[in-house]
């Protein structure tokens, strides 16, 4: 064992609690070439941040984010904050030579990505290693999904069909919180739901977007602003905002070698609360995952006689499918934690190894310019080309 991966974490919301559970549980679940130990979290506020340290295991406390850089006992920083803070975190982290794990989206703009990715492709040289969270690729049915993908057990991709639907912006008296608002959080369902599609269509089938027509749509114009919130609840006050984000994104799209896509994140998609569901059709075969059924694969092959054809249902539970053999005996499920907590036994494992982990800057970048093509497009109303990645 070597020596232990010592984190910072920047933000201790919805998603700070999540990647904390994973840092807490990945050292007793997986064998890992160095133990993590989770050292400080830093958090605007004092008191709050204070009690978050408590409550989520961290050792110490910051209200000064900047403290950790020059912190000789913290090896990575985790950034768990909003979107507008990502840039100015991430590149000060990677230049005072710590790793770092960014939340999605990357960043807020196509600008800010690239200088993110110039930053970790700089870092690089020496060591330094940077890796996008984006945890629905650690999903065991995702990667498995992946792996039949590759080997070929579809034939042919053809299509793809991606939605993410969430219900909980249905009311319009819910408040006007950061992720509704354009200079915190970029863009709205496109940035939150439509990149978690955009990277996990593209890890499966191992293809990029190459381009897209769009169209979004906000159809609450206006709502109260918040006078507390918490993780995606919130309570508003009698003072009304404007939503600059969007709150729907649809696009039709074309990947490479002739593949043909749909995609849609929405969130007034009323009863859906965390509906994503990729289907990939091949002339082989078709795969279906639903995130709401975690622990499933669909799976259709016309590889098998046709009197038995049809939709079997893997349970993808066993040791030796991905990710599990760490976790229950078979038939035991798992869940949404189980991804972040994959995520960071990933982490550790590349810099460990000595090599970039993915998803990398690089490819949070080109997942960057798939969202500004599809906002783009939505706005010329014309099919709109992705921009080739440069750093
Ligand atoms: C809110 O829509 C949210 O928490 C996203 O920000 C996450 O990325 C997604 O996993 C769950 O929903």
């Amino acid at each position: 064992m070597s020596q232990p991966l010592r984190v910072g974490m920047v933000g201790y919301a919805f998603m700070g609690a999540a990647h904390s559970q994973a840092w807490r549980t990945v050292n007793h679940v997986y064998d890992l070439p160095a133990p993590v130990e989770m050292r400080v979290v830093s958090g605007r506020t004092e008191a709050s941040v204070a009690a978050a340290a408590a409550r989520l295991g961290w050792a110490g406390h910051t209200d000064d984010w900047r403290t950790l850089l020059t912190r000789d006992d913290v090896d990575l920083i985790d950034i768990c904050t909003p979107g507008d803070t990502h840039a100015e975190i991430a590149i000060a982290a990677l230049a005072a030579g710590k790793h770092v794990l960014c939340e999605k989206p990357l960043a807020n703009s196509v600008a800010e990505a690239r200088k993110m990715a110039a930053a970790a492709a700089a870092a690089q040289q020496s060591g330094v290693r940077a890796m996008c969270g984006f945890n629905y690729r650690r999903v065991p049915a995702v990667a498995l999904m992946r792996q039949m993908i590759a080997e070929g057990r579809l034939g042919t991709i053809r299509h793809v069909r991606a939605h993410y639907l969430q219900d909980w912006i249905v009311d319009p008296s819910y408040p006007l919180v950061w992720r509704l608002r354009r200079e915190v959080a970029g863009s709205g369902a496109l940035g939150d739901l439509g990149a978690h599609l955009v990277d996990l269509t593209q890890y499966v089938t191992g293809r990029s977007i190459t381009e897209v027509s769009a169209l979004t749509s906000t159809f609450v114009k206006s709502r109260p602003l918040p006078s507390a919130s918490a993780g995606l609840s919130a309570t508003g006050s009698a003072e009304y905002g404007e939503v600059t984000v969007d709150d729907a994104a649809l696009f039709l799209a074309r990947l490479g070698e002739g593949i043909v896509a749909t995609y849609e994140a929405t969130r007034f998609a009323t009863g859906r609360k965390n509906g994503l569901r990729v289907e990939i059709n091949g002339s082989l075969g078709t795969l279906v995952f639903d995130f709401e059924r975690m622990n499933e694969l669909q799976f259709y092959s016309r590889d098998i006689p046709e009197t038995e054809q049809g939709f079997t249902r893997i349970l993808v539970t066993e040791p030796s499918h991905p990710y599990l053999s760490a976790w229950w005996p078979p038939g035991h499920l798992i869940g949404y934690e189980h991804t972040f907590t994959h995520q960071a036994h990933d982490l550790i494992q590349a810099i460990a190894a000595g090599r970039d982990p993915a998803p990398s800057f690089r490819d949070a970048l080109q997942v960057q310019l798939v969202l500004d093509a599809v906002s783009r497009s939505a706005e010329t109303c014309t099919w709109t080309a992705v921009e080739p990645v440069s750093v």
